[in-house]
């Protein structure tokens, strides 16, 4: 007999797991064969199974390893409580500068990541099973504020795997053109083009986002230009993760907005000037709008880049601000006349659907959300795994996340991540098959050396 309002967590599992991916490029470099997350699984005293995921690397399950003594033993309806006890008495990674994710210095990921979220999440899935309402009702002051979640296509040119010696999948049957190209080395605008139109074949997507930050600016907007021509209606957005100095910028992107809707972090820090500052340059010379997921990531950086006007999208990747922080700053940014989207890192399908909870509950007009789960399909850890459709993923009519998660599956990944050589995240390694003794420089397009 339970002598309490709502059930009682039970046990918390923190498993890493590992998947594939292709060689995408980036700044950073060239994604690896392998990618890495974190997942917690819940269980209360019912017999119910709440679950979150998160980014991977070793710090990263550290803490949350810390977080079980705050969780189990708690009442699923406090999980704000056990979110406020986590930050206060969970592990946190040290040698943290304040420096953010401004410079795209992927080792910063682990302090812009609030892994607790991964905890929320779960908690999240497990009282949204007790009160038979899905997450996105549980969110915001307002709740579910729309049923079909819009996604962007989000292209990436490719490296081409057969000049390395590494264990990139290379399948041979494909079911549809994206199985085939997602894996093809791409590095023109005929190539992104024909990206664009398998992911839009499959997923149905209207609007698309290319990674930028690996050729010459001039090469990446001859793209958005062929982007353009192929999908003369869709809102199309490039995101050069900050590469540009300011007046290249506004050279390439100046009386460019009926090719390109918006520009997505164009510039970084720059001349004793932080990112914040050089955006809001940036937008006063061409009126472009620009999102951001490097210049706000936390309230504080937001809050300057709110005074200077520095932003119009803010991507609030709820794995970055928590789920509720998350649609906290989407009310902000509704009411003040700004948008509200998400970015993603890669991913599995207990994000998708944790993101199209968040994103179900944002108010106002969204962009279309960010994710990278297109270059993942087929490697659920879930039954039932959302799906991306005519470019929206459809509410589930179900209580809490509205997946299931397959625990054969999550071991198997569990069991790739045990082989695999490295946990963090590096993409340097793959970079330098391609060119030798690369580094990573914030200021350069990781082709251009
Ligand atoms: O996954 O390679 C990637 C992305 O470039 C990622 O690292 C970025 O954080 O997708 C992200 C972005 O929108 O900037
Ligand atoms: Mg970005």
């Amino acid at each position: 007999m339970r002598n309490h309002g709502s059930p009682i967590i039970t046990d918390m599992k923190v498993i890493p797991v590992a998947g594939y991916d292709s060689a995408l490029l980036t700044l950073s470099g060239c994604h690896a064969p392998y990618f890495t997350r974190n997942i917690v699984i819940l269980e209360d005293e019912t017999g119910n199974t709440g679950i979150g995921e998160i980014h991977g690397g070793k710090d990263i399950t550290r803490m949350l390893e810390s977080y079980r003594p705050f969780v189990v033993g708690q009442e699923i309806a406090n999980y704000r409580g056990c979110i406020t006890a986590i930050r206060r008495g969970g592990l946190s990674v040290e040698g943290d500068t304040g420096e953010g994710l401004q410079g795209l210095n992927l080792a910063n990921l682990k302090f812009v990541v609030q892994a607790e979220a991964a905890v929320e999440c779960a908690m999240l899935d497990l009282f949204g099973k007790f009160v038979n309402h899905p997450i996105a009702a549980l969110l915001g002051e307002g709740g579910v504020q729309r049923t079909e979640v819009p996604f962007l296509g989000y292209l990436f040119y490719i490296a081409d795997t057969e000049k390395m010696d590494l264990p990139y999948l290379r399948e041979t049957q494909w079911k549809d053109d994206w199985d085939r190209v997602r894996r093809l080395g791409t590095l023109t605008p005929e190539g992104i083009t024909v990206q664009a139109k398998a992911a839009h074949d499959r997923y149905g997507f209207q609007n698309f986002k290319l990674k930028g930050g690996v050729l010459r600016g001039e090469e990446e907007m001859e793209a958005i230009q062929a982007l353009h021509e192929a999908f003369p209606h869709s809102r199309i957005n490039l995101d050069p993760n900050g590469a540009w100095a300011l007046e290249e910028a506004i050279k390439l992107c100046k009386g460019k907005g009926d090719i390109l809707t918006y520009i997505e972090d164009p510039c970084g820090p720059e001349a004793g000037f932080s990112s914040r500052e050089i955006m809001a340059e940036f937008k006063d010379a061409t009126g472009l709008p620009v999102a951001t997921n490097m210049i706000a990531t936390n309230w504080r950086q937001f809050h300057h880049a709110a005074a200077l006007r520095a932003v119009d999208i803010v991507l609030a990747d709820p794995h970055f601000w928590t789920l509720n922080g998350s649609i906290r700053m989407a009310y902000v940014l509704n009411d003040w006349g700004l948008t509200w989207g998400s970015h993603s890192n890669n991913h599995f399908d207990i994000t998708l659907a944790a993101f199209a909870q968040v994103a179900a509950a944002a108010p106002g007009n969204i962009a279309p959300i960010d994710t990278h789960y297109i270059w993942q399909d087929g490697q659920e850890l879930c039954d039932h795994s959302l799906q991306i459709r005519d470019g929206v993923i459809k509410l589930p009519d179900k209580p809490g996340l509205g997946v299931d998660i397959n625990m054969d599956k999550v071991m198997k990944a569990n069991e790739l991540y045990h082989r695999l050589p490295y946990h963090d995240r590096d993409d340097s390694i793959s970079m330098q098959y391609l060119i030798k003794d690369w580094k990573y420089d914030a200021k350069k397009p990781c082709m251009v050396r």
